[in-house]
């Protein structure tokens, strides 16, 4: 097989999917979701890293391996400044365990009340793992050239199986209060520097243009259209 047919994109945040497919819609690839495989039952990835790097490389892997499938995972989150970078890999769970957008973004609020320096990022890893029975020419060199990292064996890797990472991130400020009914997680809070919306204002286009999970999917998407 000289391209990739079928992704499997591994999260479960509708957020997520509704971004990630939008931008995968014109590459002719099958996205399936994890309901969309058989996954072993109990078989969630646990998300034990302490960066993006490392969680999107469990996620891509983990969920890659259970279904034998080229498999794209998203680590992300949202790294505050006046907060020394929390909530960063933290982020969904940012208020607890299961938090919802809602717990989370009052928390952020109160955490940063009275306080003017709110600058902030979001920043995103992107991770497509290949299993083994995936023959693509040139791997390397590709990759070289869509400025994408071929990551270096990570532990346990099986003969075979390949790992490619992105990263991608974007500049804002934290609003005091929620702008906006769109988009997911911080969105309504997030003021971009790019488009002096919030994320929760803009459409799914113009914040999938400047996102950081759209900046790291840009040399991916270029490299998966490479191969035809
Ligand atoms: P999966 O692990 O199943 O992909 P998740 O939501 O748990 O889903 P993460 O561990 O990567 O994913 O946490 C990302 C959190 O960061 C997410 O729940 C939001 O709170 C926040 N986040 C990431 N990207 C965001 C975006 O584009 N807009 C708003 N919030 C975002």
């Amino acid at each position: 097989m000289s391209r990739l047919t079928q992704v499997l994109l591994a999260t479960s945040n509708p957020g997520k999917v509704r971004e990630l497919r939008a931008r995968l819609a014109s590459l002719h690839i099958d996205v399936l979701g994890l309901a969309d495989v058989p996954l072993p039952p109990g078989g969630e990835v646990e998300e034990t890293g302490t960066t993006y790097a490392a969680n999107a490389t469990l996620k891509a892997v983990g969920y890659g391996r259970a279904a034998n499938l080229p498999t794209l995972a998203d680590d992300s989150g949202l790294d505050v400044d006046a907060l020394d970078g929390a909530p960063g890999v933290y982020s969904a769970r940012f208020a607890g365990p299961g938090a919802t957008d809602a717990l989370n973004n009052a928390l952020l609020l109160e955490r940063l009340a009275g306080v003017t320096h709110r600058a902030a990022r979001f920043r995103c890893v992107v991770a497509l793992y290949l299993p083994p029975h995936l023959q693509l020419p040139d791997l390397p060199a590709t990759l070289t050239t869509a400025g994408l990292t071929l990551a270096p064996p990570f532990d346990g890797a099986l003969p075979g199986e390949r790992l490619i990472l992105s990263a991608g991130s974007t500049e804002g400020t934290i609003l005091h209060d929620p702008h906006g009914d769109g988009g997911f997680g911080y969105d309504p809070l997030f003021l971009s520097h790019e488009l002096h919306t919030s994320f929760a204002e803009a459409s799914i286009e113009a914040k999938g243009a400047i996102s950081h999970r759209g900046r790291a999917l840009e040399p991916v998407e270029r490299w998966l259209r490479s191969l035809g």
